[in-house]
């Protein structure tokens, strides 16, 4: 396993990549779920996207185990949500792309995801609270979507030019 840098604002242009379909779960893919894994324990978060480490691909990893218990890390390729709840939660979110930015985001309270296993097989997984709203936060980055577009114009920008501000000063 190999930890590997975090893209993080104002890098655009890889974190807006619409990433490509797995084209066949192999241990090329394994590679890279377990990389990511490493990653994101170090981090630490509850779920990244091969896109935050730069790799467009529809790889995603999530594990909200707290710390002390027991892991359960959840690996997914070309995820689909293929049902969202009517009912809606409102979560306070953060991205390991967007550090130290938190923001309450609204999104359907349950979903309904198919995705390739680490097999390769086909799962369908039924998701509420935490776990729906990390998965729908996740398969958004496979499509360039931060949680940030979920928010007023206003505060998105302010949170862009900050980032943009921090990198030219060189504090980035
Ligand atoms: O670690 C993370 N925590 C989190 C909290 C609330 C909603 C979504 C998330 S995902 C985030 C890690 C991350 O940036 N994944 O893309
Ligand atoms: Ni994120």
């Amino acid at each position: 396993m190999t930890l590997r840098p975090i893209i993080t604002l104002p890098d655009e242009k890889i974190l807006r990549e619409i990433s490509k379909p797995v084209i066949s779960v192999d241990v090329q893919t394994r590679k890279l779920w377990d990389d990511m894994l490493e990653t994101m324990y170090h981090a630490p978060g509850i779920g990244l996207a091969a896109i935050q480490i730069g790799i467009a691909q529809r790889a995603i990893v999530v594990d909200l185990s707290k710390d002390g218990e027991e892991k359960t890390p959840i690996f997914l390729a070309n995820p689909e949500i293929i049902w969202s709840s009517e009912a809606q939660s409102d979560y306070e979110e953060g991205c390991l792309s967007i550090p130290e930015y938190y923001e309450m985001v609204t999104r359907p309270s349950e979903v309904k995801v198919r995705y390739l296993d680490r097999q390769g097989q086909p799962v369908e997984m039924h998701a509420a609270g935490l776990m729906a709203t990390c998965l729908q936060h996740e398969i958004d980055h496979l499509n360039g979507v931060l949680f940030i577009d979920h928010i007023s114009r206003l505060k998105r920008e302010r949170v862009v030019k900050k980032f943009q501000k921090a990198q030219k000063l060189g504090k980035l």
